[in-house]
């Protein structure tokens, strides 16, 4: 990489809540930074240099190419000079930005001491971290929420990949303190008894943190952590610290190698926090099959996740690609316009079959969402006895995820009882197309009866120009079946106010696709 130049502008210290701090968050914007008359190449960065108090320098930085005295203009420069107090060349922003530590494969064959790294990031110093610890809390706010990102087993040494990702989209919904827990040395190795031996110890370290954070006046209810893996159940015994009073954990796909079937003082568990909410995304390998929280969310059943590798062909992907997926759902909860609803249900196979689907309590409370606006639903769970729930919902195999539930109703009129499996198609008067196959389990069609089918789509379309159907009894062989379809009914889920689509009198040949044109139906 290019000599990178960076320019130091002092501005007075402020407080957080002060006008002139409205001042220092504009000069953070490149685009503002013109505005006021500093004539900055569009690719110049600027970011909060490392601000002692919240704010006491910033640093503007500018790649190579561009150097200072290139800038155009002659009075603006000199103005822009003038505003300046000190120009400086950065050979490697390492030096101001401490980033999380990066191990080789040869540290995890050998081990890795524990050492614990406490980064700080605001919206203010992103995307540069600080360095802390409980002797110096840096510009953490104690009066704001404080959420810990804690990671788990690091068999490669590698940064986690997710991680500067969740950090951005945390600080993007809220303004609040975000610390790394980086405790890749430790966590390295690739004997996984060796990094879950350290856990205990990483969670006296955050209890030392935290206390350091109580004294200075923070609240235990502000205090959020995010384990992810091994970092869940270290979440869980800094939770037990503190008898519960932290205000909440989030487990993601807590490990459960070592620890399925061990007490709850030795795992995250519901007590450990106010409310602690789980997603579990990889049951039958790394991660923990029961239910560790006041609600536990399984997507796509919790066992295997949708584009994630089936074989070990898929590399190193196949090992950890159903477990990261939790983390991802997680961001995506950040991130999206779609939120991801749960299905408060039993098991994913009566969640399958559209018998959870009303979300139970009462017909206000609209279904629980997965991910960080999960507590949302608090007060509905914690009145529970015990405060436990599962809830089950199926995700696309791309960002963002959702998926669109709708149910089809079919009155059939054959006179034998016909077994089969449908196919629905919907094209939207845009043009797009998507399908929903519901073939987990052949559903069953007697005369006149109704069978409701949970359909399951990528995309909304509001308005729905075109569907096709196809029955298929699943043999290739044998005689070809037909199914008499009285009424066919399409209606939203999640848009339950949305008129309902009918269709009357089809007849479905076996594995052929029978298209119309929906109409409202009759009352
Ligand atoms: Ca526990
Ligand atoms: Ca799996």
């Amino acid at each position: 990489m290019g000599q990178q130049w960076a320019v130091l502008i002092s501005v007075a210290p402020v407080t957080p809540e002060s006008r002139e701090d409205m001042a220092v968050q504009s000069w953070c914007r490149p685009s503002l930074v013109r505005k006021l008359a500093l004539p900055l190449p569009a690719a110049a960065q600027v970011r909060a240099g490392p601000a002692p108090n919240l704010g006491g320098t910033l640093e503007l930085t500018q790649w190579a190419g561009s150097q200072p005295q290139s800038w155009p203009g002659g009075m603006r420069r000199e103005k822009l000079v003038l505003s300046l107090t000190k120009f400086r060349s950065v050979e490697n922003t390492d030096e101001t930005c401490p980033s999380f530590t990066r191990l080789s494969f040869h540290s995890a064959v050998i081990g890795t001491e524990l050492n614990v790294r406490l980064m700080l990031y605001t919206q203010r110093n992103q995307p540069c971290a600080q360095l802390i610890n409980s002797t110096a809390l840096g510009s953490l706010n104690v009066t704001k929420k404080t959420t810990f990102i804690i990671h788990g087993f690091r068999p490669t040494g590698s940064p986690p990949v997710w991680m500067k990702e969740l950090v951005l989209s945390l600080l993007h919904v809220e303004e609040m303190n975000v610390v790394v827990v980086d405790w890749n040395r430790g966590a390295t190795t690739v004997i996984y008894t060796h990094a879950s031996d350290k856990t205990r110890r990483v969670a006296l370290i955050l209890k030392e943190f935290i206390d350091q954070m109580l004294a200075n006046g923070a609240s235990l209810d502000n205090i959020y952590m995010i384990g992810v893996s091994l970092g869940a159940h270290i979440s869980g015994f800094v939770g037990k610290m503190y008898a519960g009073k932290l205000g909440r954990i989030t487990g993601l796909d807590p490990a459960g190698p070592l620890y399925n079937g061990k007490p709850p003082e030795d795992r995250l568990d519901p007590s450990d926090a106010q409310f602690v909410d789980v997603i579990h995304s990889d049951i039958d390998a790394l991660g923990y099959k029961e239910p560790l929280g006041n609600i536990d969310f399984y997507p796509n059943g919790g066992l295997d996740q949708p584009g994630c590798p089936k074989t070990i062909f898929g590399g190193m992907k196949y090992f950890k690609c159903d477990h990261q997926m939790s983390v991802f759902l997680y961001i995506a909860s950040l991130q999206n316009n779609c939120s991801i609803s749960a299905y408060p249900c039993d098991s994913y196979r009566d969640y399958r079959n559209g018998k959870c689907v009303n979300c139970g309590i009462g017909q206000m409370v609209s279904c629980p969402l997965l991910g960080y606006y999960a507590d949302s639903w608090k007060d509905n769970l914690l009145d529970k006895d015990p405060p436990m729930m599962k809830a089950f919902f199926d995700t696309a195999e791309e960002k963002p995820f959702c998926i669109y539930h709708y149910f089809v109703d079919i009155v059939s009129w054959n006179k034998n009882v016909r077994r089969g499996f449908i196919t629905i198609k919907l094209r939207g008067e845009d043009g797009n197309i998507t399908e929903s196959k519901i073939d987990h389990e052949p559903s069953t069609f007697q005369k006149y009866h109704q069978v409701s089918l949970l359909a399951r789509f990528n995309q909304d379309l509001e308005k729905v120009a075109e569907m096709s159907l196809l029955f298929s009894t699943g043999s290739v062989v044998g005689p070809k079946y037909k199914l008499r379809v009285l009424r066919v009914k399409l209606r939203s889920l999640a848009h339950p106010d949305r008129p309902h689509l009918c269709r009357y009198d089809l007849v479905l040949l076996e594995n052929v696709e029978t298209f119309f044109q929906p109409i409202l139906c009759s009352k």
